[in-house]
């Protein structure tokens, strides 16, 4: 494992320092040798490393395939993890590529492969022989490699996750009321990606407070309803539960719930505050519902099943983004690979009641809308945001938008022309889409694109708003050109039509060398400002950067040698009450 980790950790590593010499700004027609047809970008952040140790994933040679040692096998092993399965799922059935399965590659053969594998496809596989990722060694072990069986990482049900439970403070043995004087609603969890720590930072100080060790590559924070405990997930499938009313707020329970994960939410319907939490991994392809004060698992779901689609059946569909409903004690749940949105209801876990509703694949991240009654979730490689109504259990409308939506969890603001709107950003071009979300007042505006906006470039990933602020923030991390992932572009919500402002966010970080790119607009509690990560390569400095809401000025920059590789930043009380 620690082997592994240490490859991975450089492969991160040496991505996040590469060097961007693409020039065109539209994220679109960037022309990458190294992918064809896909920029090399979005490649890096689909396709990261698994966190899965390939060596626990069991080997089984197929007799028709080409031979390959032992050895050999073990090696292809590896690198198929590191630098396949992000697109072609661990099982090699499918996801975001192509499926490699034996039934397709041994009818390819390994001259075919090879050629494949050397120089990539329009359709975005990388050219890894070509472009000297790989060696002609190599490219040639893979080509057989992928005519044998895929090998199958272990199941991780009750035994494993008991086995890796930890209560390290016992309910009864913490605080009774909040020990720190931190202004706990206006506190910052910033995941602190490749030194698997997340730091609090008090936002009115801007201090950090703590900095607390998480799971590997950690992902995301999230906070139960009441605000005092804090639930960080890391792609490990690692989780920490943080009680925040500590005198230092430290992680009271741990447990891995998977291999692979990147999901984790608190129930939130009236009576349950607090009283679950649920996580979704990667692998193996499950939710888990756990007690939301002990992490003590509870139930695990397996999410295997038939795609939305074709309905066949797909042996590995992760679990993406999660959301606690407020019209039923339900969890919503994105499947990735079969285009599915699960409602669960968590009244009684001996008698589970599921609701699955049809939507589109690839599902992926998705919010509210204001009303906190539609999940607005996006279904990436379909072009399109599936808008489902959480009190009446069904799909409103798949509306079309731009290429390769990511809202992140979106951002909610009243259209002066269309009245209430949804929005989200687009990784494939430079589009923001204005959804009407509704459907009361304004019934012909309701789930429809109302508006598009052109904004400074593709590879956006998150866009924000506050309901006190009159500015919507889009960030454009992953384009191509530097001065766009460094800069932040902002419209006036009431003034659309006139454009964006450009902020040079990473300029007034003033820091040195290093991909320096600015990710993920959060707002403080009170809405009047707005931070941004500056996030360059662990090696390199990063930053935050608070900008006031209502001047569009720099208001602080924080910086600190523990701020390694900052990414996403979720304040405490915007978080609780899905307040974007
Ligand atoms: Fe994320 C949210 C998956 C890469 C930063 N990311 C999510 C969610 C999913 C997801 C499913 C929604 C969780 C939820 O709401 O319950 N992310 C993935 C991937 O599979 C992917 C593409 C590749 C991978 O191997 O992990 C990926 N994500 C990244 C990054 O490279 C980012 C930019 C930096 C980082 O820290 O890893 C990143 N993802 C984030 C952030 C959120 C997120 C900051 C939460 C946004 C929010 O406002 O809620």
């Amino acid at each position: 494992m620690t082997r592994l980790n240490t490859i991975i950790r450089t492969a991160i590593v040496s991505a996040l320092s590469a060097t961007y010499v693409l020039g065109s700004t539209s994220w679109a027609e960037e022309k990458s040798s190294g992918h064809p047809g896909t920029p090399e970008t979005e490649m890096r952040y689909k396709g990261a490393p698994t966190a899965m140790d390939s060596e626990e994933a069991e080997e089984s040679l197929h007799p028709k395939a080409p031979k390959v040692t032992e050895a050999e096998f073990t090696r292809a092993k590896q690198i198929f993890f590191e630098r396949c399965a992000g697109c072609h799922g661990v099982l090699r059935k499918g996801a975001t590529g192509k499926p490699l399965t034996p039934d397709i590659t041994l009818a390819k053969g390994t001259e075919y492969l090879k050629t494949f594998i050397n120089y990539g496809s329009p359709g975005g596989m990388p050219n890894f022989g070509s472009s000297k990722m790989l060696t002609e060694a190599e490219v040639h072990l893979m080509a057989r490699y992928l005519q044998h069986e895929p090998p199958v990482p272990p199941e991780w049900g009750m035994e494993k996750m008991k086995a890796s439970w930890k209560i390290i403070v016992p309910p009864n043995k913490r605080p009774k009321k909040q020990q720190n004087n931190y202004n706990l609603d206006n506190l910052f969890s910033v995941t602190l990606r490749d030194a698997g720590k997340v730091a609090l930072i008090e936002g009115d100080s801007k201090k950090i407070v703590e900095i607390i060790d998480t799971g590997y590559a950690v992902h995301i924070s999230r906070m139960s309803e009441s605000g005092r405990y804090m639930f960080v997930i890391g792609r490990d499938a690692k989780i920490n539960l943080i009680d925040l009313w500590m005198k230092h707020p430290a992680s009271v329970a741990v447990i891995k719930v998977g291999m692979e994960a990147r999901s984790v939410e608190s129930s939130k319907f009236l009576g349950y505050e607090d009283k679950y939490a649920i996580a979704g991994t990667y692998w193996p392809p499950q939710f888990v519902i756990m007690d939301g004060d002990t992490l003590e698992p509870k139930k695990i779901v397996s999410t295997r099943g038939m795609t939305v689609d074709t309905q066949e059946y797909h042996p590995e569909p992760r679990v993406a983004a999660i959301v606690a409903s407020h019209e039923h004690p339900e969890f919503i749940i994105n499947v990735k690979e079969t285009g599915k949105i699960l409602m669960v209801n968590y009244e009684n876990l001996d008698d589970l009641k599921i609701t699955s509703i049809d939507a589109a694949r690839f599902l992926h991240d998705g919010g509210w809308n204001s009303t906190r009654r539609y999940f607005m979730s996006a279904a990436n490689k379909s072009n399109k945001i599936a808008v489902v109504d959480s009190r009446e259990h069904k799909l409103v409308k798949l509306v079309d938008v731009g290429q390769i939506p990511h809202p992140g969890r979106g951002a909610n603001f009243i259209d002066p022309k269309f009245g209430p709107v949804w929005a989200t950003s687009h990784l494939g071009d430079q589009t923001i889409s204005l959804i009407g979300t509704d459907p009361d007042k304004h019934k012909d505006n309701a789930w429809k694109v109302v508006r598009t906006l052109d904004g400074a470039g593709g590879g956006s990933l998150f866009i924000k708003t506050h309901p006190k602020s009159k500015n919507l923030w889009v960030d454009t991390t992953l384009n191509p050109d530097a001065g766009v992932s460094q800069s932040i572009a902002v419209f006036d919500i009431n003034n659309l039509e006139k454009g964006f402002e450009v902020l040079p966010i990473a300029e007034w970080a003033d820091l040195g060398e290093g991909p320096k790119r600015v990710v993920q607009p959060e707002y403080n509690k009170a809405g009047d400002e707005v931070w941004f990560s500056v996030w360059s390569g662990a090696k390199e400095e990063s930053a935050i950067v608070v900008v006031d809401d209502k001047t569009r000025k720099l208001k602080k920059v924080i910086k600190d040698k523990r701020l390694i590789t900052p990414t996403g930043k979720f304040n405490l009380y915007n978080t609780m009450h899905d307040v974007y």
